[in-house]
């Protein structure tokens, strides 16, 4: 069903071209253009995206979006960062391109389901309604393929339940190769100060390794609430870190984000959901195995 209806619209985009009259060159970007594959899924889950930050992959997300279609699509929060724009105005174009791409899949039949998150709170005032085409829900109920009850949320609120300081998650693995560099310079500082010796290369690896607790600490309580609300699993996003697992008998699924990973989970015909990276400026999706990608060290995790 998938490779009919990837076959079936790319044939579509290349009439297209021709349509236009604008035969295209062998190897022109025309052509390449119209070669690349739209993809069909079942649901695409998308969440992180922070638009209105510099760190959000607009562009990435904006080509993700017209390549890949889907029957229903949410929005699993902090799309939009209200937070960071209250303090500075930053709307690029490609910004708004995003916006128009969603807004071209309601147009063409997609329906789009809003749960926001913390940094689009805002929107949570208008939970219950209709904004533009798009239904805006504290947190929804997916019913994938092959019928299974599926919770989506943002997941922000479980911040407070693991009781962890958060900005302990904002270190990544970059941070700590600096900090390696820092390390020697510190040590040197202090050694003319006549300082004892102080490693902020192992101060920092123990952020790193706090980072990681977060993640595990933060999959884990989901996983939890979920299962005593009889879900069979649950959509997440909010951490920035894409995985599908099992967790406390039920599968944890978070579709991790557009400023680091560029990461979406997506849904076929038959109920099997997969992460998609859209790697190196969206030129091609690539499948990450669910079970390695916990293995990373994280990114950059939003408060
Ligand atoms: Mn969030």
């Amino acid at each position: 069903m998938a490779e009919f209806a990837w076959s079936f619209l790319q044939k579509r985009a290349l009439s297209e071209v021709v349509r236009l009259g604008e035969r295209p060159r062998r190897g022109s970007n025309a052509a390449r253009e119209a070669m690349r594959p739209v993809r069909h899924h079942r649901t695409i889950f998308i969440s992180d995206v922070h638009l209105g930050t510099r760190g959000c992959k607009a562009e990435a997300l904006v080509d993700f979006l017209s390549r890949n279609q889907c029957q229903t699509l949410y929005l699993v929060g902090d799309i939009v960062d209200g937070w960071r724009l209250k303090y500075r105005w930053f709307w690029p174009e490609a910004h708004s391109r995003v916006v128009q791409e969603i807004l071209r899949k309601i147009d063409s039949g997609t329906r789009v389901i809003y749960v926001p998150g913390n940094h689009d709170e805002i929107f949570r005032t208008y939970c219950g309604r209709e904004v533009a085409g798009i239904e805006i829900s504290r947190e929804a109920v997916h019913e994938t393929a092959d019928g299974k009850q599926l919770l989506v949320i943002h997941g922000d609120h479980f911040d407070a339940v693991i009781a962890y300081a958060k900005w302990l998650a904002h270190l990544g693995d970059w941070a700590y190769t600096v900090a390696l560099q820092l390390n020697e310079w510190c040590h040197f500082g202090r050694r003319i100060l006549g300082l004892n010796y102080w490693s902020l290369s192992a101060y920092l690896k123990q952020k790193v390794k706090n980072a990681l607790e977060y993640i595990c600490r933060f999959e884990e309580a989901v996983a939890n609430d979920v299962r005593a609300r009889g879900f069979d699993g649950v959509v997440c996003g909010h951490i920035h870190h894409a995985a599908i697992k099992t967790l406390s008998g039920v599968i944890y699924h978070n579709d991790g984000d557009w400023v680091e990973s560029c990461t979406a989970l997506v849904e076929d015909a038959r109920g099997h959901l997969e992460i998609l990276r859209w790697a190196d400026a969206g030129l091609r999706p690539l499948t990450i195995p669910a079970e390695h990608a916990t293995d990373e060290l994280p990114e950059a995790i939003p408060a």
